[in-house]
C-alpha cells in the first residue's frame, strides 16, 4: 500500500563537540509513520540472528532485516549481510531521508525491537565498508526507546533522546569516530521498528 502523501519538515541541526546531528522529533506525520510500521512489522521477512563472542553464539536481542541495492553487502559482527531489494515502501522512505539528510543512502538495517528486553549495545557505525565520515540516518517508528550517545573520552559530552515514531535522527561528521550509542534495555516497552539507513562504500568479498 503507498503511503499517504507528506512533507516532512526540516531537521534541526544540534551542535555537538567532535560530531555532527540532525534531528526532528516528529518527521513523519503520525498517519504516515503508522502506515509504514503497520506494512514493515508484517511483510519485513525478519531474521533472528546469533552472533559468535568469545566463540559462543548468543542470540541476538533484536530481529533485523538488510535491504539495498545489488552489492551493498554489509558484515557487522561477523554477520554477512546480503541486501534484499528495495521494496515501494523502503525505497520512498529512503528517497525522503536522503532529501533530509543531503547524503546519499544505498542500503538500510532494520531492526525490530519487541519490547524492553530487545535492544542494541553500545556501538560505532563504523565499519570499514561506511568509509571515513559515515552519514547514518535513524529512522523510528513505534513505541518510544531511549537512545543514548556517549563521547569516548569525554563524559561529559553524553547524551540522550527519546526516539519516537515518526523521530529522524541523523550522525554526521566525525560523530562515529567520538562517539558510542545504544539503545539500552528497560522494564517497559512497546513495539518499536527503526531504519538506520547507510552507505555502503567499498563492498566485500
Ligand atoms: O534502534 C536504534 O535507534 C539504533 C539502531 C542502531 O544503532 C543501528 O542499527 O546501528
Ligand atoms: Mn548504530
Amino acid at each position: 500500500m503507498p503511503l499517504p502523501p507528506f512533507t516532512p519538515p526540516a531537521l534541526a541541526r544540534l551542535a555537538i563537540e567532535d560530531g555532527a546531528l540532525l534531528h526532528h522529533e516528529r518527521w513523519l506525520p503520525p498517519e504516515v509513520a503508522s502506515a509504514a510500521f503497520t506494512e514493515l512489522r508484517a511483510a519485513t521477512p525478519w531474521r533472528a540472528e546469533q552472533i559468535r563472542i568469545a566463540g559462543r553464539l548468543i542470540p541476538v536481542p533484536r530481529r533485523t532485516a538488510w535491504y539495498g541495492d545489488p552489492g551493498a553487502t554489509y558484515v557487522y559482527s561477523g554477520l554477512r549481510n546480503e541486501p534484499l531489494p528495495w521494496t515501494p515502501l523502503l525505497t520512498e522512505l529512503r528517497d525522503a531521508v536522503i532529501a533530509a539528510a543531503g547524503a546519499p543512502f544505498n542500503s538500510v538495517l532494520i531492526n525490530h525491537y519487541r519490547d524492553g528486553r530487545d535492544s542494541m549495545g553500545w556501538h560505532a557505525d563504523d565499519e570499514p565498508e561506511l568509509g571515513r565520515d559515515p552519514v547514518i540516518a535513524s529512522l523510528s517508528l513505534g513505541a518510544p526507546r531511549r537512545f543514548v550517545l556517549r563521547h569516548a573520552t569525554q563524559r561529559g559530552r553524553s547524551m540522550a533522546f527519546l526516539l519516537g515514531d515518526g523521530a529522524l535522527l541523523v550522525m554526521a561528521g566525525a560523530t562515529q569516530h567520538h562517539y558510542r550509542h545504544a539503545v539500552p534495555k528497560t522494564a517497559e516497552a512497546g513495539e518499536r521498528i527503526n531504519l538506520t539507513f547507510r552507505q555502503v562504500l567499498a563492498p566485500r568479498r
